[in-house]
């Protein structure tokens, strides 16, 4: 190798090393800071789909990291259906059922069923530590409930990223109105105090866009190794602009997208460069018209039918185009 290439090289690498942002270390809340979503989204189980849940249903995992040792608590911002950020349908009627779940059969890699992907499966799985029910509640309207305190060893060990699983289920249990609502894991029940090294991750992503037409929110899948293509699955988007695919490889992929009530699938390709990273999907709001309330569902799987899990803070950081890594590659043949 010439002084040169090696200086050349090295001065890339360093260019390249320092783009790559850092995983944000203290960001608890979900959705997370950098996904720019304002809530999460569950309906009544007597809701129509064409509102834009599929199924009624949203399920967590948190992460806590196994140096952490003292208790912590899962709240729940606006866990009634009523008053502010909610979305009605008729009269106030929902009951949403909020349980907390720890120990054997939470953990997702080791019990598939516990995702809740497929309509039959056993999503209870776990422990139940703690469970409430919800309707038109003024006491949590616009402010938080707090379950806990809870032990972190109370969830279920795993090694892959070296931390214990717990997993909050969120069932619209009666009633059609939409229930709007976030979470924040905190050491404190009063305040948000967050825990260094933990995170969130869901499989079946269920959110309200902004009701304005210039933010865009983002979701961060992982894409661990062995994955080399991704079926995508959007749900009920209201032909409401564009969806990207950003990555440091990806420039911005758009997808097709669903309208009303409908899904719409395409297989996405994955590069070797994406590879132990996070994907950015972008939901770009269309510029025509405001689509108020929009409520969409998106999930995806590998090759294999295994599904991707989306991080509340992203593995990796937020990925950003490299256009220096096509150079070198186009450099290199
Ligand atoms: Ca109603
Ligand atoms: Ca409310
Ligand atoms: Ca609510
Ligand atoms: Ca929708």
């Amino acid at each position: 190798m010439k002084v040169n290439t090696a200086i050349y090289r090295f001065l890339l690498f360093t260019l390249l090393t320092a783009l790559i942002p850092l995983p944000d270390l203290f960001s608890q809340a979900v959705p997370g800071k950098d996904e720019n979503i304002p809530y999460l989204v569950t309906f009544g189980k007597n809701g129509e789909t064409s509102w834009g849940d599929n199924d009624f249903r949203s399920i967590f995992f948190f992460t806590i990291p196994r140096d952490y040792n003292r208790q912590f608590y899962i709240k729940v911002f606006d866990p009634d259906a009523g008053g502010e950020n909610d979305e009605i349908q008729g009269l106030w009627d929902s009951r949403t059922l909020f349980s907390v779940y720890g120990g054997k059969g939470v953990d997702p890699d080791k019990n598939i069923e516990s995702r809740g992907l497929e309509p039959d499966d056993n999503f209870k799985s776990g422990n139940l530590l703690a469970s409430r029910v919800f309707g038109n509640d003024a006491r949590y309207d616009n402010g938080y409930y707090a379950f806990g305190p809870f032990n972190p060893t109370e969830g279920e060990f795993n090694e892959k990223w070296k931390s214990y699983i717990f997993k909050i289920v969120c069932e619209g249990v009666s009633g059609d109105d939409g229930n709007l609502f976030r979470y924040f894991l905190s050491r404190e029940a009063g305040s948000d105090l967050p825990i260094e090294g933990a995170n969130a991750f869901t499989y079946e992503y269920t959110f309200r866009m902004w009701n304005d037409m210039k933010s865009i929110a983002h979701i961060y899948p992982y894409v661990d190794t062995g994955i080399v293509s991704i079926r995508q699955k959007n749900f009920d988007w209201d032909d409401d602009g564009v969806i990207l695919v950003v990555s440091t490889y990806k420039q911005g992929l758009p997808v097709p997208i669903s309208n009303e009530d409908d899904y719409a699938e395409s297989t996405i390709p994955v590069e070797q460069q994406e590879i132990g990273k996070s994907l950015d999907f972008q939901f770009h709001k269309k510029q025509s018209s405001l689509v108020r309330n929009n409520n969409v569902v998106v999930s995806l799987k590998n090759q294999r039918g295994d599904a991707l899990q989306f991080f509340s803070s992203p593995i990796g950081g937020v990925p950003v185009y490299q256009p220096l890594t096509r150079i070198r590659k186009i450099q290199k043949k």
